[in-house]
């Protein structure tokens, strides 16, 4: 009896649940580049070219390894566009009996995928993701009955479960967490080692083409296209992080520099997320740096952390609260992303540096995304809505189980702090502290307000008494509710004039 296999563009690996199901001599493996999927938001360039050409790369690797592959291709003439209708168009033409797939990684798909049975009338198994490291029974279960749901207890379990960085049942060195070393601004004369790149082979640069054709009005720069393809390159990658970048990834976890995009982050998000990584190899690879000596505690905890403990935890919480935790708008926040969002057209330097590094690259590092644009976001009170729809447009790495949670979650606290303990709003003088981009700035970091003045710092104020009533009690933001709270009249005055000036200038999509 015939069975369908298929793999999505986010299910890259020859160890996916579906896969294990096959009998090589009679089953066929369906990949299907798709319209719907390239387009439900319209994708950075580089997303789409990525993950196509690391389809074409992966079905040709499978057939290599003798698996019989049908591959769509976006332009076949037959193509029906959607994944659904593929399936079923597949099951005709090669009269599969059953199909096998591994559950979709978004809400929006698995959805959809459940469906399938009915509509197609061919039974459809739909297997657990095996890409991950806790279940969603088992983060249901370490949930259930909590007020409070933080990571720090959560990656505590997946560390013992795992037995990652541990002494028995104690932490290595005794601490679980090293962040209060991880927060060094880039010393001047620090070198940056250049980021790995590959060139485009022959695949890829069909593929590059081809999006070039049809997606010519999606976001960003198509090239030049570095990226891994495929998983050997994947693992180089990997492995060049932990050799060059990983020893100082805990130091200058939090730094920023102009034009420097890349610093010592490890930019494995992308294949991790579209399969041709896997979670524990990356964290058993930091983990034997450790045991090496190449790479000390404060580092490997770190990386460990954002993928034992942030990752798993963000995408636990994402099914834990889904469909509602989209709608979520705690701080009410109504106001349009500004035009600059998707130029970098801005007097704000350390804006303008990040959006323009995310429009070349489809990347950002994590406090370029959480401390300048997600800060602007939360403290403009632009709407969840357009602010989730532009994360998952902009970024390579971008699927909504990832991207939500630190969006409504982490930056926008639109869940009303089922992530965060409290908003991370900061005023100019944290950028000023974790980068040089007020040096090269139009504003004036030190200045509270008047023209001169850096935005974020009146707008921060301006936040905090507009949501006074929401986050007035929060213990966490005790200090500067005080401070607003002695603030005299002339300055409460001064804030409120200065913020409503640049909100009507970002209205009015005047230069701000
Ligand atoms: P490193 O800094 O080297 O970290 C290592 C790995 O840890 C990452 O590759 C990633 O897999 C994981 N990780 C780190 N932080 C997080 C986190 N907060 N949540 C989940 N995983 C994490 N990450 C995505 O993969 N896709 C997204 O769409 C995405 N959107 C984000 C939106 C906002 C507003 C914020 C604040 C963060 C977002 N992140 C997202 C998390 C993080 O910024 C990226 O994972 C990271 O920047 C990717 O670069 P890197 O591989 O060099 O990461
Ligand atoms: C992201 C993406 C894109 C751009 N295109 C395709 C595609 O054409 N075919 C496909 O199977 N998958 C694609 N993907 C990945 C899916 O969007 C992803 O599987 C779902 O968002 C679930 O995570
Ligand atoms: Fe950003 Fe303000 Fe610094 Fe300019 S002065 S770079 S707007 S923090």
């Amino acid at each position: 009896m015939p069975k369908l296999i298929l793999i999505l563009g986010d299910q890259l690996n020859l160890a996916i649940s579906s896969l294990q199901q096959i009998d090589r001599d009679v089953d066929t493996i369906l990949l299907a580049e798709v319209w719907d999927e390239a387009t439900y938001v319209k994708h950075h360039k580089k997303k789409i070219a990525l993950i196509f050409t690391a389809m074409r790369h992966f079905a040709a690797e499978l057939s290599q390894e003798g698996f019989s592959v049908r591959y769509v291709k976006l332009d076949d003439a037959n193509n029906t566009q959607t994944i659904k209708n593929e399936v079923g168009r597949a099951c005709v033409d090669l009269a599969s009996t059953e199909v096998v797939a591994t559950e979709a990684a978004e809400f929006r798909l698995l959805d959809d995928m459940r469906h399938w049975q009915q509509d197609l009338g061919i039974p459809v198994s739909i297997l657990q993701d095996s890409r991950f490291l806790a279940t969603q029974t088992e983060f249901s279960e370490w949930a259930e009955g909590k007020k409070q749901l933080r990571m720090e207890f959560f990656y505590r379990e997946m560390r013992r479960k795992y037995h990652i960085l541990m002494e028995g049942d104690q932490p290595i060195g005794g601490k679980w967490n090293y962040d209060k070393q991880n927060r060094q601004s880039l010393p001047a004369k620090q070198v940056v080692p250049a980021p790995s790149g590959f060139e485009p082979d022959r695949l890829t640069l069909s593929v590059l083409d081809l999006v070039e054709q049809f997606f010519s009005s999606h976001f960003g720069d198509l090239t030049p296209f570095r990226f891994a393809v495929n998983r050997e390159q994947a693992l180089q990658v990997l492995n060049t992080f932990i050799t060059q970048r990983l020893p100082l990834f805990g130091d200058y976890q939090d730094a920023m520099a102009q034009d420097e995009p890349w610093l010592f982050h490890s930019h494995i998000s992308f294949y991790l997320n579209c399969g041709l990584l896997l979670p524990l190899e990356t964290i058993k690879a930091a983990e034997a740096a450790y045991c090496a000596g190449q790479a000390p505690l404060n580092a490997v905890e770190g990386f460990i952390r954002q993928i034992l403990g942030w990752r798993e935890y963000v995408r636990g919480l994402y099914w834990l609260k889904m469909p509602e935790y989209k709608q979520d708008n705690h701080l009410l926040a109504h106001r349009s992303l500004p035009e600059f969002f998707w130029t970098g057209k801005t007097k704000m330097n350390c804006l303008s540096q990040c959006i323009s590094e995310t429009k070349e690259n489809a990347y950002a590092h994590h406090i370029q995304r959480l401390m300048v644009l997600g800060n602007f976001a939360l403290l403009a009170g632009l709407s969840p809505d357009e602010v989730n729809e532009w994360y998952l447009i902009v970024y390579a790495d971008a699927y909504e189980w990832v991207e939500l949670p630190n969006v409504s979650g982490m930056i926008l606290f639109a869940d009303g702090g089922v992530l965060a303990s409290k908003p991370y709003a900061a005023s100019g003088a944290y950028i000023h502290k974790m980068s040089d981009y007020c040096q090269h700035c139009h504003y004036n970091v030190k200045e509270k307000n008047g023209s001169q003045a850096c935005p974020f710092n009146y707008l921060y104020w301006d936040f905090l008494h507009r949501n006074i009533e929401k986050l007035g009690n929060n213990p966490r933001l005790g200090m500067p509710y005080r401070t607003l709270a002695n603030m005299t009249d002339e300055k409460h005055n001064a804030v409120k004039r200065d913020a409503e000036i640049f909100f009507r200038a970002i209205e009015t999509n005047e230069e701000v």
